[in-house]
């Protein structure tokens, strides 16, 4: 049990799933594609006592992961819900071992573990940040910084992010816009806190080039090679001097302890979401505290649901180093949350309403909503 104090079971009695779609203010490209709506699952578990939200953090195709938005619909109404709703009384810490027997499909589980927890949390009056274990109440907060045009608008870019007041820059790079993209931030910035994520675009023939990257005093390179390349990481780790960050490959607990053992990865990107929950989370977390091994809160560009929810996790004491928890309007000019995540003096507060702490926005939820399930037991 990851947690100090357990929830209170509730009485399931149903969920509503929607799919919304939502609109970015900029487009957003990684190595994989470039993204301009949101297309992000709502979980709403409906309980005796009242609600609570989740957050399924797959996008439109299977890009990042294998993991996507129909995938994930057809497997949590088919599947995920019916198992769930069979069971009387749920404690959110049974909520991931009913769901074992199904295989994978982790940020499914996640959003349907999230929304079970906010409501057991919500009846009780608990904030998620005290139940998770948050010993901060704001978090330091950098910014996912995408592949763009040219070098001179990637340098304008950073600018303006650094200007609102974020305090780590990461750059997605991919083979071709790598080094000159970083050389450039690194001569227009000097020694901010920088570092790259190339979402599994090389592989080790690429290790010289890659190694150019340790000119640059980086604070990590995330996720160069393939999710299932861990022997190959930790081949590449040993031929860098900038840390390796896993962050697609860390799909559990055990996944985070075999990369550790491999010495695949000196530093981990903790998602809720991609690991299947965060109770799981908290699972990395407490192994990499106790390995010495410092780990930081990643994005999926959640909604304010998910964007409360890993504030809470990033205050963890085991997050030393700075997350992808930046404020909602680094993706959003409307958020289906009534207070969105805020940028203060370079950091996101930690919600300490009950639950998740955040109100939903029922006009901004419906506005977005482009396919609905409701199921009741
Ligand atoms: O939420 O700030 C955010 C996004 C951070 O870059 C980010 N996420 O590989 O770490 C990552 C990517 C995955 C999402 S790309 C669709
Ligand atoms: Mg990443």
């Amino acid at each position: 049990m990851p947690v100090a104090r357990p929830a209170a079971s509730v009485a399931l009695e149903g969920f509503e799933l929607r799919v919304l779609q939502i609109p970015l203010v900029a487009p957003f490209t990684t190595s994989f594609g470039t993204e301009t709506v949101r297309e992000v699952i709502i979980a709403r578990a409906l309980t005796a006592d009242g609600d609570g939200w989740g957050e399924i953090v797959t996008g439109a195709a299977p890009l990042y992961s294998s993991e996507y938005t129909q995938g994930a619909w057809d497997v949590a109404l088919r599947w995920l819900v019916p198992a769930l709703l069979d069971r009387h009384s749920l404690a959110p810490e049974t909520v991931a071992e009913t769901l074992r027997p199904f295989v994978g499909h982790r940020m499914a589980k996640a959003g349907l573990e999230l929304a079970v927890l906010d409501a057991a949390l919500r009846a009780e009056g608990r904030p998620l940040g005290e139940y998770l274990g948050a010993v901060r109440d704001r978090v330091p907060s950098g910014v996912s910084v995408g592949i763009q045009r040219d070098r001179e608008t990637l340098v304008e870019v950073v600018r303006a992010y650094l200007d609102e007041g974020y305090v780590r820059i990461k750059l997605k790079i991919k083979p071709g816009r790598d080094i000159a993209e970083t050389a450039a931030v690194r001569d227009a910035f000097g020694g901010i806190p920088l570092q790259v994520d190339a979402n599994s675009a090389y592989t080790l023939a690429d290790l010289d080039s890659l190694a150019e990257l340790d000119r640059f005093d980086l604070l990590l390179i995330e996720q160069p090679l393939q999710e299932d390349d861990i022997v190959d990481h930790a081949t590449l780790a040993r031929h860098l001097r900038t840390p390796v960050c896993l962050d697609e490959s860390i799909v559990s607990h055990k996944a985070a302890a075999d990369a550790l053992a491999l010495g695949a990865a000196s530093v981990i990107n903790i998602k809720a979401g991609r690991v299947g929950g965060y109770l799981e989370a908290i699972a990395i977390h407490d192994l990499c505290r106790d390995a010495g091994i410092p780990v930081w809160c990643g994005g999926m560009l959640e909604t304010g649901i998910g964007r409360a929810a890993n504030a809470a996790l990033a205050a963890l004491p085991g997050f030393t180093l700075t997350g992808d928890v930046s404020a909602s309007n680094r993706f959003y000019t409307r958020d289906i949350v009534t207070e969105p995540a805020v940028l203060e003096d370079g950091h996101v507060r930690v919600p300490t309403g009950h639950g998740i702490g955040v109100e939903i926005d029922p006009i901004a939820l419906e506005d977005f909503t482009v396919a609905r399930e409701t199921v009741r037991r």
